[in-house]
């Protein structure tokens, strides 16, 4: 009895542990097309040689973080394939095959699904009529944490629940708010059980049960950061919620990430983060 509690408990903190230990990073480089990239609201076009320092920078701050990042060629039939992050989840165990809400998107998750084929020896994949992109999954160790979104659909987070729960994982259906792209737009693992998020989402309800840290006022899209190894990686530019998070004891890397806000996308859905131990 006492071997299985020790072992019960060990694999909680493995499971745990995963959900923000990684020893690599998949990430696709920034094509010229982003000009045609998906965004909400216009708020000019992406400038592409700031992008791709931009990009150069995230690679360096992942590998600093100790990963080793598989960089993938940009994929100019789609403006939005660098987000790489909305294509799959990675598990310790497997890969999961997401299938986009965007129909532009679709067609992201072919060109991914041979690499993660060959790292993983389990693949699955969210099936017609199913939608769950990336950016609204967050892992919270056992349990994952998946918003219902405009690109995230019921029947995608029901297969995907079916999909985890045999590895050991829960989800948690939550709501992504309706002004925002993904659930993770605004929220991102920091450590066990905390978890970093606007005040707006966290009035939600939606994190009953974790420690939360909120973003400071007005810096609202600090809340996509994403926590690697010992690090936390957010965007530049948020000096206060930088300093929050730096009196908490987090070591913090901040990266410019102007360009791809205009297209609604931030730190976490530039790479799958994997741990291939
Ligand atoms: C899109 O609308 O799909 C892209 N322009 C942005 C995707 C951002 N993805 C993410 O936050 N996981």
């Amino acid at each position: 009895m006492y071997i299985f509690r020790r072992t019960t408990i060990h694999l909680r903190l493995e499971i745990m542990e995963y959900s923000y230990q990684f020893t690599h990073a998949i990430v696709r480089q920034p094509a010229k097309s982003i000009i045609k990239g998906l965004r909400a609201v216009d708020i000019g076009s992406p400038d592409y040689a700031q992008m791709i320092s931009d990009h150069e920078d995230y690679k360096e701050a992942l590998t600093f973080a100790g990963v080793e990042v598989i960089s993938l060629t940009a994929l100019d039939k789609f403006p939005d394939g660098q987000f790489v992050e909305d294509t799959a989840l990675c598990l310790p165990k497997a890969a999961i095959l997401m299938r986009p809400g965007a129909p532009s998107r679709f067609g992201e998750v072919n060109e991914i699904a041979p690499i993660l084929r060959r790292l993983f020896k389990e693949v699955f994949e969210i099936e017609k009529p199913g939608h769950v992109e990336g950016g609204d999954i967050l892992v919270m160790g056992k349990e994952i944490l998946v918003g219902r979104s405009a690109r995230t659909n019921a029947s995608g987070i029901s297969q995907l629940s079916e999909i985890v729960t045999p590895l050991g994982h829960v989800v948690r259906e939550v709501f992504t708010p309706p002004e925002i792209l993904h659930f993770k737009t605004e929220c991102s693992l920091l450590g066990p059980n905390e978890i970093l998020s606007t005040e707006r989402l966290q009035s939600s309800g939606c994190f009953d049960g974790y420690q939360v840290i909120n973003v400071a006022d007005g810096e609202e899209a600090a809340a996509n950061a994403i926590r690697v190894n010992d690090y936390v990686i957010m965007p530049a530019g948020f000096p206060k919620t930088k300093a929050i998070l730096e009196n908490r004891g987090y070591k913090v890397k901040a990266i410019n990430n102007s360009e791809c806000a205009k297209l609604d996308g931030g730190m976490s859905c530039l790479s799958l983060r994997l741990n291939l131990m």
